[in-house]
């Protein structure tokens, strides 16, 4: 059986932030077709694959995706006709020699994504299968079983997701013990809550940043992990049922000249032992679980450092770090930089990349974190990739504004399908 293309169309729509991203469907011979909406970093690491952007100044400040829409309407479409949606790697690994640059800088990650994933989705239209069943079929996925991620809801806003003067970009909250997704997804929930209690006794800001979590200045950087410690407590859980975790994204505040991490909010700046030395005081009298991207993305031989330091205790979580790129991801593993690997579609800019970034970063023993963007659309394909994959973990933001709840209603869905078959 063959699924054939007939049509792909991009056109231009607007993501969580009110910037420009496209949405792409394709469509089958015989009325198939499969959509979907392209995410968009804030902090996004130097090394991953390029958002093409328009850079009109009188559109959109610039950032208007025409060029990629017309890219997919034009080059991608004409390469990409007649082929087999069945055909995801050949399809993926067409459209990568079409740009034929290292990093997508020609018809843009965002363009050749959006074509990647609305491909998948038409494909498992055809077949009536849920996405995340169709995913391990057509990338013949040795996993067995399924088994639903713990989410990493990102409670506190800060960094280039908020505009206050929080350093750090990401204050998780990590219901892990629990026995279903459902007891996960309303543990992490009532503590998002009680944590908007907290703040607001405080006096402080109960807003919310780009991921849905609040987002008020604050006095000092641990004092996130003081407030997130009382909403565990005021919402009845108990932090060893509840762990946190952080992004730090250090490179968005990296002072290279002068290898220091400057911290506005503590008026400190750090060296990569004194930044170590901080988190791992925060492992001491916070239930610390993951730390993601503590260092720049390009000191390699600092994270090794780190690693060698909490490895044992923390997940060490490798974002900026990595970009999903394999060659990147191999390079962490010779030099033990972390113990799991953050996973972005639009880093790397295809499925099948973003499926070897995972194998490889599996066969290594590293952990999955499956993540969203902070600018994000209604697009729930994180979902059902990160259960194709038995992914540890998901990253999609606080359970507030739709295109968060988006991907957890998803996996609600999904947990619920798996139950009843
Ligand atoms: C991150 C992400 C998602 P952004 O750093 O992990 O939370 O942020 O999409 O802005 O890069
Ligand atoms: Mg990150």
């Amino acid at each position: 059986m063959k699924a054939k293309i007939d049509m792909i169309h991009a056109h231009e729509i607007l993501d969580s932030r009110g910037n420009p991203t496209l949405n792409v469907t394709v469509m089958l011979k015989g009325g198939f077709s499969g959509s979907a909406s392209v995410p968009s970093g804030a902090s996004t690491g130097v090394h991953e694959a390029h958002e093409l952007r328009d850079g009109d100044l009188d559109r959109y400040r610039g950032k208007g995706v025409l060029k990629a829409v017309r890219n997919v309407n034009g080059v991608i479409q004409q390469a990409l006709k007649g082929r087999d949606a069945f055909d995801q790697i050949g399809l993926d690994d067409t459209m990568k020699i079409l740009d034929g640059t290292p990093n997508k800088h020609r018809l843009g990650a965002n363009a050749i994504l959006g074509v990647s994933i609305a491909a998948a989705r038409a494909g498992a239209r055809m077949l009536k299968l849920p996405l995340y069943s169709y995913l391990r079929t057509i990338y013949n996925l040795e996993e067995r079983g399924y088994k639903m991620p713990t989410p990493l809801m990102n409670v506190l806003n800060g960094g280039a997701h908020a505009d206050t003067n929080l350093d750090m970009q990401e204050f998780i909250v990590i219901p892990h013990a629990f026995r279903s997704f459902r007891e996960k997804l309303r543990a992490g929930t009532e503590v998002y809550h009680a944590l908007g209690d907290v703040l607001r006794a405080e006096g402080l800001d109960t807003d919310l940043g780009n991921e849905g979590g609040y987002a008020p200045d604050i006095g000092t950087t641990e004092d996130a992990l003081k407030y997130l410690k009382a909403a565990v407590k005021k919402a009845k859980y108990r932090l060893k049922d509840i762990g946190f975790g952080i992004d730090v994204a250090a490179s968005e505040f990296y002072d290279a000249k002068r290898h220091r991490y400057v911290l506005k909010t503590d008026r400190k700046r750090l060296t990569a032992d004194s930044m170590t030395d901080l988190l791992e005081s925060w492992t001491k009298s916070y239930p610390l679980m993951s730390i993601e991207d503590p260092l720049d993305q390009d000191a390699w031989e600092d994270w090794t450092m780190f690693m060698k330091r909490l490895g044992k205790k923390v997940l060490v979580i490798g974002d900026d770090l990595y970009v999903t790129n394999v060659e990147r991801i191999k390079r962490g593993i010779e030099v033990r930089a972390t113990n799991a690997v953050l996973i972005k579609m639009n880093q790397i800019g295809t499925l099948t990349e973003t499926m070897r970034a995972i194998q490889c970063a599996k066969m290594h023993k590293q952990k999955i974190v499956i993540s969203h963007r902070s600018g994000e659309t209604s697009d729930t394909t994180i979902a059902d990739l990160a259960v194709a994959v038995n992914a540890e973990y998901i990253k999609t933001g606080a359970p507030a504004r739709s295109e968060r709840l988006a991907k957890y209603n998803r996996l609600l869905e999904i947990e619920e399908e798996l139950k009843f078959g």
